[in-house]
């Protein structure tokens, strides 16, 4: 079967300098309050979602390695999903006079005000994997995240080939109100715009867990058995709920990949363990190795150089025709 990697290759919005800071004085590195001394150490506040998937984990390892090969201070904090660990966690690197922030936005609303005092204590903040809603995007220096709405039209448009055009999706959605949420659902639905007769017959948001991808599947499952209608595939917005889904399948006795076919994002190596197993059909790939980028940007923010708004980090697809010979070189 023809090999499925398409790239959607999208340029990185600007070369981010690699090179080591040294601050001259507070203006050039963006800093407030004195001259600060010619070489110091680095100090970043990163605001953690979480350890909700198994992307989520690789994202943090990728933050964490890079800051120490650096030698960057790192301060972290794990917020457990809720928006207001984030923004108590902000407030404290504001209060603690760190050089920079990297924040991963659990949601896209409700930062404003805890940005505006990271912009009048001269604070640069480094958005991470998801993006925010603000009126103002002086309030954050630069995003770099994958494109969501990209990620599940390729996940449509795969499934509509798979499909033949017909059949019944049911989709399990990542967290509410999250960027990848919101994007990836509406790349999918853009994506079956052109195939009227596949149609997207359940949709609940399986919050990016495992766990919950499961509960929510085994749903699904219950309630088209008893109306008489077949599910043909699942469509997650994530791998770690697709995987749920999958354990949810096999034990309403229905085979997984076949008699359902499954579909997800991400790119995790449990999930290409699942397409070599025939489970899992089809992920998309968001790499999560977000840290020598946010570093970059931390760094060249620091130096006064200037970045895109946004860098868009490549996707691949992968389906089982290719997950035997790609799996080995898997990073996360
Ligand atoms: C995507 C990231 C999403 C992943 C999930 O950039 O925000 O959050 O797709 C993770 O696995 O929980």
């Amino acid at each position: 079967m023809r090999k499925k990697i398409l790239t959607v290759a999208a340029v990185l919005a600007g070369v981010l300098g690699l090179t080591a800071v040294r601050c001259d004085s507070a203006e050039s590195a963006g800093t407030s309050g004195g001259k600060r001394s010619d070489r110091k150490t680095i100090t970043v506040g990163f605001s953690q979602i979480g350890a909700e998937s198994g992307w989520r984990t690789a994202e943090t390892k990728s933050i964490r390695s890079e800051a120490a090969r650096r030698g960057v201070n790192l301060k972290f904090s794990d917020a457990q999903q809720k928006q207001e660990n984030q923004i108590k966690a902000l407030g404290a690197f504001i209060a603690q006079k760190v050089d920079a922030i990297i924040l991963a936005p659990v949601v896209e609303a409700g930062w404003e005000p805890i940005l505006k005092q990271a912009k009048a204590a001269k604070i640069p903040v480094i958005l991470v994997d998801r993006g925010v809603n603000v009126s103002d995007d002086s309030l954050y220096t630069t995003l770099i995240a994958s494109d969501f709405v990209a990620e599940g039209k390729m996940a449509g448009e795969w499934l509509a080939g798979k499909l033949n055009g017909q059949g019944n999706v049911v989709e399990l959605q990542g967290t509410p109100g999250a960027a990848p949420a919101i994007d990836r659902k509406k790349g999918f639905a853009e994506a079956l715009e052109k195939h009227p007769n596949i149609k997207i017959i359940k949709s609940q948001t399986g919050e990016f867990t495992r766990a919950k991808g499961k509960e929510v599947m085994e749903a699904f499952l219950k309630g088209a058995q008893g109306g008489g209608t077949k599910i043909d595939a699942a469509y997650a917005h994530n791998d770690d709920m697709a995987l749920g889904a999958i354990q949810a399948i096999e034990e309403a006795g229905l085979k997984s990949g076949s008699d359902v076919l499954v579909v997800s994002i991400d790119g995790i190596k449990p999930a290409f363990e699942a397409m070599v197993a025939g489970k899992l059909n089809c992920t998309v790939e968001c790499n999560p190795l977000l840290g020598p980028a946010a570093f970059d940007a931390v760094e060249a923010v620091l130096a006064g150089r200037p970045l895109p708004k946004k860098s868009v980090v490549r996707d691949r697809i992968f389906d089982q025709s290719v997950a035997k010979e790609v799996i080995g070189s898997r990073e996360y």
